[in-house]
């Protein structure tokens, strides 16, 4: 585990190994348990995402359909428009979403770009919503910006394990992003910081991932678990989906080692029955992402979802 970031670890890989491991009924019932002390089980979090600067990447992250590297189909666009962006901010409103978070493909943004977030960031901010933008990696300067436009949450994903990164991403190092992480702790932003399974990782890299992010100096407010989705053109296109049950055991094993952050079921949803989801939600999973879509693919859609909450007897947070 790199060292700089962290002060002593809170949990270590092997206890979150350990808790990965436990039959699956004490495994629920820890993290059940955890989650009442902490939240309303019935209250689910509700965030809209929306990609403002779409593919052409220059990162070679190989499960992204936005990296230039791979033909994934996807077609690159400019930033969007402070307009057009806010248009869709008060149409998320609209549907219920509590928070806005705007993705762009970007190893790290550029100044006359970030003129335009700030520009987003504020007008989304004014009509009450909360705001999460993710743009790669952030030096001071660039951080501090974005607090005083009025972020609330940055979104810059750990991914993996620091082994199993290599694996994944060569384009930057896993220290690259601890750096970006303690920027964006030190202007007084929330973190949002996750990972994605079923890149074809080991239970070993899991327990890695959740044991780095549950002894960062403080713990991510938010913690996004992605199932990787598939997409064709990419390195892991062909790479077989995540037992749903395995998922679960993640999500359980999250929320018991960050009892106060926000545990998001995030990427793979719509591939996910409604049983897995429950079971996700029974795991101590109190967020997801509301629209019918993430950045470039399909999310689950917003008519199913809301069924899905009435069949559960839950209810977005207001
Ligand atoms: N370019 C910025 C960055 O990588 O920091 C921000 C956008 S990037 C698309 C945000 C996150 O989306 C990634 O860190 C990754 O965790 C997640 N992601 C991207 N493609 C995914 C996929 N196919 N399945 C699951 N999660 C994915
Ligand atoms: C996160 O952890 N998951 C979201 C958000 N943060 C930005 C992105 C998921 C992207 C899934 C692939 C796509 O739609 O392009
Ligand atoms: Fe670029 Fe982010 Fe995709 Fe990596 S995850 S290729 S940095 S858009």
């Amino acid at each position: 585990m790199p060292e700089s970031h962290i002060v002593a670890p809170r949990w270590s890989r092997d206890e979150v190994a350990a808790l990965l491991a436990l039959p699956f009924p004490e495994l629920l019932f820890r993290a059940m348990t955890v989650h009442r002390a902490q939240f309303d089980p019935t209250k689910i979090q509700v965030s809209t995402l929306l990609s403002i600067k779409t593919g052409g990447c220059p990162e070679d992250c190989g499960y992204c359909p936005q990296s230039a590297e791979y033909e994934t189909g996807t077609k690159a666009n400019k930033l969007m428009a402070v307009e057009a962006v806010l248009a869709e901010a008060r149409a998320a409103k609209e549907k219920g979403a509590a928070r806005f978070c705007m993705g762009a493909a970007w190893r790290s943004p550029k100044d006359h770009d970030l003129d335009s977030v700030c520009d987003m960031i504020a007008g989304v901010k004014e009509m009450g919503l909360e705001t999460c933008v993710t743009l790669g990696m952030l030096n001071v300067e660039q951080t501090g910006r974005l607090k005083a436009a009025g972020l609330d949450y940055y979104n810059h994903n750990l991914d993996t394990s620091p082994e199993y990164y290599g694996k994944v991403i060569t384009t930057r190092t896993y220290q690259d992003r601890l750096d970006t992480l303690a920027n964006v702790r030190d202007a007084g932003i929330n973190v949002c910081c996750g990972g994605i399974v079923g890149m074809g990782e080991g239970e070993d890299d899991r327990a890695g991932l959740i044991a780095t992010l549950a002894s960062l100096e403080v713990p991510p407010e938010s913690v996004p678990i992605n199932a990787l989705v598939a997409v064709e053109g990419t390195p892991l296109a062909r790479q077989e989906r995540i037992e749903p049950l395995d998922f679960v055991r993640v999500v359980a094993a999250a929320r018991i080692a960050m009892p106060k952050s926000y545990v998001r079921l995030s990427a793979g949803r719509e591939q996910m029955s409604d049983e897995a989801q429950a079971l996700c939600f029974l795991a101590g999973a109190n967020s997801i992402f509301y629209g019918d879509k993430l950045l470039t693919t399909p999310n689950s859609e917003t008519s199913r979802d809301e069924a899905l909450f009435a069949k559960l007897g839950m209810s977005p947070e207001s």
